[in-house]
């Protein structure tokens, strides 16, 4: 029995980990094995390592160095939480992936998109998430959603022109692969980006059960 691979991504403060509880909750309620987890991170070694890419530090880290924490990472978090969930046909509902290391490490660092390619090759093999749903809001919005929370961490503290090309970088993906991505328009009230993806519920519990 194979399970089903959401991805929920976006810029800054899009909502993400407001409404994966709201996703969670509903899957739930229709009787589905749902696992929350989320990227960097989802294991203790995986969230050691998120910690060392989110704290600032005086010696600035390289955007290579970034990018291979990130696929660390993530081979740990496959290897201990998301393929064993799947395999026993779980829902996986994510906090970022890949999608994120494109956006960030792309877009946001510049590194080239083959080089990532390369690395989700090594660590993914052919596996992708079956559904990514990016949360997409103004930068301006995200920021100051995510400033209100106090303190910023390393990625945060980044320019605007850097969220820019973050969320271009998404957009982008988005386009050239309409099958697996729904965009949401994360810059409304909460109630009415939940009715989105209320509405997006049929068609997830097809596929997933399908
Ligand atoms: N990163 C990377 O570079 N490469 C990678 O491959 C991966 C990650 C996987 C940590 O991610 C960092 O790792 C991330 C990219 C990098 N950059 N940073 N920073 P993260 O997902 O853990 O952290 P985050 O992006 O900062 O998440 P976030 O700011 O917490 O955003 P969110 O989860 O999308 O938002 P939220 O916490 O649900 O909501 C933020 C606030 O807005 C909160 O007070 C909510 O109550 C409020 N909110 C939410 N929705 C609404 C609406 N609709 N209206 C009004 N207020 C709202």
């Amino acid at each position: 029995m194979k399970g089903f691979f959401i991805t929920l991504e976006g810029p800054e403060g899009a909502g993400k980990s407001t409404n994966r509880e709201h996703l969670a909750q509903r899957l739930r309620g229709r009787g589905l094995e749902v696992v929350l987890t989320r990227e960097p991170g989802g294991t203790p070694l995986a969230e050691r390592i998120r910690e060392i890419l989110l704290a600032p530090t005086d010696e600035p880290m390289s955007s290579d160095a970034e990018l291979l924490l990130v696929f660390a990472a993530r081979a740990q978090h496959l290897a201990r939480i998301i393929r064993p969930a799947l395999a026993r046909g779980a829902v996986v509902i994510c906090d970022r992936f890949t999608d994120a290391t494109y956006a960030y490490q792309g877009g946001g660092r510049g590194l080239s998109y083959q080089r990532i390619e390369q690395l989700e090759h090594f660590v993914q093999g052919e596996m992708r998430p079956d559904l990514t749903l990016i949360f997409d809001l103004p930068v301006e919005v995200g920021l100051s959603r995510a400033a209100a929370r106090g303190r910023l961490d390393r990625f945060e503290q980044e320019g605007l022109t850097f969220f820019e090309s973050v969320r271009s970088a998404y957009l982008e993906r988005a386009k050239h692969a309409p099958e697996r991505y729904r965009v949401i328009d994360a810059g409304r009230s909460l109630s009415a980006v939940q009715q989105d993806l209320d509405g997006l519920l049929p068609e997830l519990l097809e596929r997933a059960l399908g």
